[in-house]
Formats: C-alpha cells, sequence, structure tokens
C-alpha cells in the first residue's frame, strides 16, 4: 500500500498550483533541482570536507561538494564559500561562533524592524550566548544610522549584521562598513531573502563591503532549502584563520554529515543561476513587486511588500491573513515598524513576488492580483483585535467561522484558482 504521505503531498500539490503563493520567502524549485534532491545522495555519510572526510567512499561526494563551492566562489565573486550548512539559522549560528566567543556583543536589525531571529533577537541562541544589541528603522521605515552609530560606538559590538527579512528597501553596504570600521567590527551580510537579486545584479552586492556572506538558497536564488557562508577577500585579510574558525563551527561545532542531496540540488540551482533567463527572472520579481506595491498604495524596492492594514482596523494582520487564505492567496502576517499591537497579533502583513514570477506572471498579472487582494482585505473590516488579551482567543474562532462561510472570499477563490490554474509549476503537471 503507497504511503499515506503521497496522498497528503498530492493535496499540497493542488494548493500550491490553483493558490497564489506570495510568502516573498518561498519559491519554486526546478525539475532539476527537485531531481537531485530526490537523488540516492541523501544515502551517504561524509562528515568533513572534500579530501578530509571521516567515512569511505567519498569519491563522488568531494567532486559534488567541490563543484558547488567552485560555482558559489564564481556567482558572487568570493575565495572562499561553504555548502554545508543545513539551512539559514544554522549558517548564522556557524558564522556567529566563528567570530565571537560567548558573552561577545552581537548587533543587528531588530525583529519588529524587519530583522532575523538570528540577529539578536530574544529567546534565540543569537541574544542567549551573546550580548544582543538591536538597531532599529526610524518612521520612514528605513534603517537609523544615527541610531546604529550611536549604539556601535557605546556597545562595541564584535559582529554586525546586515540583512532583513521584511524590509522593502535597498540596502547600501558603504554606510554600514563605515560604522563597522569605526568599532572594529566584523560586518556579515545575511542576503537570504536578496541573493537571486543580487546575482542578477538589480542589487548591490555586499562582496566589496563586508567580511563574511551568509545566504539560504531556498529563496530568490531558487534552490532547495540550504545555506552557504562565503568569505571576502576583506574577510581573509581581516581574520587569515577564518575559513578553519568557519569549518570547525560546522563540524565539530553544530553540525554532523552533510545532507549532500542537498549539496548536489545546490549545486544545480547555482548552475541555473548562471544562466541569462535568470537575470531576467530576478529583475522581473522586482519590477513585479513595484508595480503590486503602487497597486496596494506602498513602495517596494525589492522582491516583498511590506503592508500596513492599520487603516483597516486594529490589529489586523492575522484576519488578513486568515481571509486571503480563504480566498487562495497565501502570505504572512508581519509586524510593522512600531508595532503597535504584538507579533502575534501584528498590523500588517508581508507579500511577494519571487513564486509568481517564476511561474511566468507579469506585471499586468499583478494589477489583476493587486485587485483580489483589496477586494478579501474588505472583507476584513470591522472584525478589529479586542483590546483585551483575554477575549481574543474566542474573538479569532468565531472570526475564523464567519470568514469560512464568507461568499465574497469564495467567489475571489473561484476566480484565483481559474487564474493560478493556466500558470505552469515546475515538477508539478
Ligand atoms: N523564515 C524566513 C522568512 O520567511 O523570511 C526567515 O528565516
Amino acid at each position: 500500500m503507497a504511503s499515506k504521505v503521497f496522498k497528503l503531498i498530492a493535496k499540497e500539490i493542488y494548493r500550491q498550483k490553483y493558490g497564489l503563493e506570495m510568502i516573498p520567502s518561498e519559491n519554486y524549485v526546478s525539475s532539476d533541482v527537485l531531481k537531485a534532491l530526490g537523488s540516492i545522495l541523501t544515502n551517504k555519510y561524509s562528515e568533513g570536507f572534500p579530501g578530509r572526510r571521516y567515512y569511505g567512499g567519498n569519491e563522488v561526494i568531494d567532486e559534488i561538494e567541490s563543484y558547488a563551492v567552485d560555482l558559489a566562489k564564481k556567482l558572487f565573486g568570493v575565495p572562499a564559500a561553504f555548502v554545508q550548512p543545513y539551512s539559514g539559522s544554522p549558517a548564522n549560528f556557524v558564522t556567529t561562533m566563528a567570530v565571537c566567543d560567548p558573552g561577545d556583543v552581537v548587533m543587528g536589525l531588530s525583529l519588529s524592524s524587519g530583522g532575523h531571529l538570528t540577529h539578536g533577537a530574544r529567546l534565540n541562541f543569537s541574544s542567549i550566548f551573546y550580548k544582543a544589541v538591536n538597531y532599529s528603522v526610524g518612521e520612514d521605515w528605513k534603517i537609523d544610522f544615527v541610531e546604529l552609530e550611536a549604539l556601535a560606538k557605546k556597545h562595541k559590538p564584535k559582529l554586525i549584521w546586515v540583512g532583513t527579512t521584511a524590509y522593502p528597501f535597498k540596502l547600501v553596504y558603504k554606510k554600514f562598513r563605515k560604522i563597522a570600521d569605526m568599532v572594529n567590527a566584523t560586518l556579515v551580510a545575511d542576503i537570504a531573502h536578496i541573493a537571486g537579486l543580487i546575482i542578477a545584479g538589480v542589487h548591490e552586492s555586499p562582496a566589496p563591503y563586508v567580511d563574511i556572506i551568509t545566504t539560504t538558497t531556498h529563496k530568490t536564488l531558487r534552490g532547495p532549502r540550504g545555506a552557504m557562508i562565503m568569505v571576502t577577500k576583506r574577510g581573509l585579510k581581516k581574520d587569515p584563520e577564518i575559513i578553519s574558525k568557519i569549518e570547525r563551527a560546522i563540524i565539530p561545532g553544530t553540525q554532523g554529515g552533510p545532507h549532500n542531496h542537498q549539496t548536489a540540488a545546490i549545486a544545480v540551482s547555482l548552475e541555473e543561476a548562471f544562466k541569462p533567463s535568470f537575470k531576467k527572472y530576478a529583475t522581473q520579481v522586482v519590477k513585479n513587486a513595484k508595480v503590486l506595491a503602487e497597486e496596494l498604495g506602498t513602495v517596494s524596492e525589492v522582491h516583498l511588500i511590506l503592508l500596513s492594514l492599520v487603516d483597516y482596523g486594529y490589529g489586523m494582520g492575522y484576519q488578513a491573513q486568515y481571509a486571503l487564505e480563504e480566498a487562495g492567496i497565501t502570505v504572512n502576517k508581519n509586524t510593522i515598524p512600531g508595532e503597535p499591537v504584538s507579533p502575534f497579533y501584528p498590523s500588517g502583513i508581508r507579500l511577494g513576488t519571487p513564486a509568481l514570477t517564476t511561474r511566468g506572471m507579469k506585471a499586468s498579472d499583478m494589477v489583476k492580483i493587486a485587485g483580489w487582494i483589496k477586494r478579501a482585505l474588505e472583507e476584513i473590516r470591522g472584525h478589529d483585535l479586542p483590546k483585551e488579551q483575554k477575549k481574543r482567543k474566542d474573538f479569532l474562532k468565531d472570526f475564523k467561522k464567519k470568514i469560512h462561510k464568507n461568499k465574497n472570499l469564495k467567489v475571489i477563490k473561484k476566480e484565483v484558482e481559474k487564474f493560478a490554474g493556466k500558470f505552469p509549476v515546475p515538477g508539478i503537471k
């Protein structure tokens, strides 16, 4: 009897094909990436690095990993790359371990300003084992460099993160470099969200300005779940020991055997990123996001849109995510800068165009999609989050029941399914 899992995968295939996947950190990988990911390479143990393994039988695995490393070095113009980190958070843990001793100061953009958990958020390793200091964005939602400089001078961080997960503007690495130099900090760019945009030249590369670069491989880069750490020329000069420190932080520091099927799939996606079609793709991602943002009454210079819902009512992020899901549109609730409610009941949503663009959608399609989003959001008006915390659980239960029966959302879902179904999804017939 076939596993129950395959029935569930079939259900998820339907959702991915007939829905609009707009979580900006998600994408669709190619059939070749899927093939490598589902290969027999998963059977092999390979602790260590090419030519230096703790297990036999790694001749082919060595070739695959070295190939992936070479592709990464060429693509990003860096002298050293590591492709073994299991995903983004482990890559950032490894990097922090390699650069800092426990208790050292690390600085990063606060989560509520669009930063990442591993850049010094409460309850994350980065603030449990290190002294985390957060900088933030100003009223214009842009990074406040006056605050950043003052905090850096006061706390003297060993490591400064520059990287975002919900920031709709381009980053200017030169400004971060200047501040890092003032306090002799190691500057690390976490480009997980924008790696694809950097490869395409739509976004400036941090390589000339930072010491280390980390990235996931499954977002705009369009590879499998995974991550890479890269050391720049500058980083090697700053610390000639950094390569062995990163290696030790990978194994035995934080990981065991590398996921060889994942490494192979990363290599396939890096090959794809060299093609002219990838540049076209990433350029279109940004064009699409710009149009979508304008249609929704805001701005985007990247692949994502951070939409404040304060005009719709109090604490509307959860309700918006849920109503849009009922309409076949997947986004995520997100805090907005200066969040007036809470991270669990935030006042905004985050949405983006990487996955839709992979399916071939263009600017005119974004206008249609914005229309559906606006129509769906009308349905949450009047469903403000109760100010009293204890009433919120029951409120949400009741809201979900009502919205599940909402006729207008059902109409939108039909239109969305008809539209989305016409666009191919790689790996899905
Ligand atoms: N979970 C990722 C995102 O959605 O941005 C960050 O790790």
